[in-house]
């Protein structure tokens, strides 16, 4: 009890303090930290019967996952500022894509910065701050100069415009990297964008080894996929058993009472798709995932040819997940589970520690969690919590509430029940689902009296969470 007030509370370096005798002794851990664009918790191992991910299945059943892991803010740029800067996106002021962690309202200094000072060679390979995709792909986009001894803009095939251009289109709005757009190319990985990123991360794994620089490894490798536009290989599109693809039930009139505001995007291409285009863009979605599942086994293949695979922790996220026609919606940046939720797997190889965490964290909690994994002192106060306690005993509970920031002016809280939603104080509209009866949220309560008292509750925390992480 008195480990879960602590958890909940802004006591994370009590908990660090308490902690620190069980930091396993030995050299420095390298870190190997994945992250997966627009990917949402669809892999075998959070229970997706239509995905095909054996290699992260894998890491999964070697670390501990984490089922109920949300974004700080489920649109790419913000949600990787403030998950590697280690604050909410309304400290730093980082709430659309365009601002470099330069322009954080507060002086920031980033995971890999951080590490990088106290003596790890650190490494970039493809999208870890904010890059547009596909247009900025083989570019720095907005990263954080100071991060890396080491940054690799890696592109493919499926960057050059002539080839992603040829994917098939439906809707005319917006452009490849928003649009719904699919093609299934018989190339292989190593010909795609992310899988020239593999083959640089595995040349770094062994140019930049620590017997050959002299110092712990970190490296960060972000894949491109499952991004739009959804290009992957045709072997990964095989992969998914057409037949077993089933586009979720939308109850009628389930729009009726879900504020307008929970959809960043309203035109007809991105709701309610004809179902042959719907069950096209799913494949194409399962496919990309399917493909960044090969290339990180092939990174995990790396670790144990390199003599990695007894000193790494592996990091493996998503910034934010996807819309695959829940609520009749086709794209992300809404508040909904699909939407916030991400994968997070932990794997501390140094460890034996294995196990499924059911507890509630934020992509906040991976800064305060691999610096005290690696003994890494933060050089201001963070406001995720350390989750090195889980990463111990993953049935201790998790955090009593996460919060997730959203455009335009929304703010979310996420209990393990509920999850309450508004935006601009609710004056533009609110809504409140009980996950336990309705994990499917289809039905908001904001109105509903039996709840009032409940969601006065969860605005009133939720207005403190925001002056008081
Ligand atoms: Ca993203």
């Amino acid at each position: 009890m008195i480990l879960a007030t602590l958890l909940t509370g802004s006591a994370a370096v009590s908990i660090q303090a308490i902690e620190k005798d069980n930091t396993l002794d030995g050299p420095p851990p390298n870190i190997l930290f994945i992250i997966a664009d627009d990917l949402g918790a669809r892999l075998g191992c959070y229970d997706d019967e239509l995905a095909r991910t054996p290699q992260l299945d894998k890491l999964a059943d070697r670390g501990i996952v984490f089922r109920n892991c949300f974004t700080q803010y489920a649109t790419c740029g913000p949600s990787r500022a403030s998950m590697l800067s280690g604050l909410y996106p309304y400290q730093t002021g980082i709430t659309n894509n365009s601002k470099k962690l330069t322009q954080s309202k507060t002086p920031v200094t980033s995971l890999p910065a951080l590490f990088r000072q106290e003596g790890y060679f650190t490494a970039r390979v493809g999208k870890i701050f904010h890059m547009g995709i596909p247009g900025d792909i083989g570019t720095a986009g907005q990263d954080d100069d100071d991060a890396w001894d080491i940054a690799i803009n890696n592109t493919g095939w499926d960057a050059v415009p002539e080839n992603y251009e040829t994917a098939t289109r439906y809707g005319d709005t917006r452009g490849s990297g928003v649009a719904i757009r699919y093609l299934d190319p018989d190339i292989p990985n190593e010909a795609m964008a992310d899988g020239v990123g593999t083959q640089e991360a595995l040349r770094l794994m062994e140019e930049k080894h620590p017997d050959n620089t002299g110092k712990p490894l970190m490296l960060f490798m972000g894949y491109y996929r499952p991004h739009p536009p959804m290009v992957a290989p045709k072997a990964s599109w095989k992969a998914i058993p057409e037949k077993e693809i089933e586009l979720p039930l939308v109850p009628k009139g389930d729009r009726d009472d879900i504020p307008v505001a929970n959809f960043h995007l309203r035109e007809e291409s991105f709701n309610f798709i004809p179902d042959s285009a719907g069950r096209a863009y799913t494949h194409a979605y399962y496919a990309a995932v399917n493909f960044v599942d090969t290339e990180v086994g092939k990174l995990l293949s790396g670790l144990k040819e390199n003599g990695l695979d007894k000193n790494t922790i592996v990091v493996f996220t998503g910034d934010q997940g996807f819309h695959l026609g829940e609520h009749g919606h086709w794209h992300k940046s809404t508040f909904f589970e699909e939407a916030s939720r991400v994968p997070l797997i932990i794997a501390d190889l140094r460890s034996d520690s294995i196990g499924v965490s059911m507890g509630l964290c934020g992509l906040i909690d991976l800064y305060p969690t691999i610096c005290e994994m690696a003994g890494i002192k933060p050089t201001y106060s963070l406001s995720g919590e350390s989750l090195v306690p889980i990463l111990n005993d993953p049935s201790i509970p998790g955090k009593i509430r996460v919060l997730t920031q959203g455009k335009p002016g929304g703010t979310s809280i996420r209990t393990e029940r509920y999850r309450y939603t508004e935006w601009d104080g609710g004056t533009k509209g609110a809504m409140l689902y009980d996950l336990e009866t309705d994990p499917n949220e289809f039905t908001n309560l904001i109105n509903d009296p039996n709840y009032a008292g409940i969601a006065k509750r969860l605005k009133e925390e939720l207005s403190s969470l925001m002056a008081n992480p």
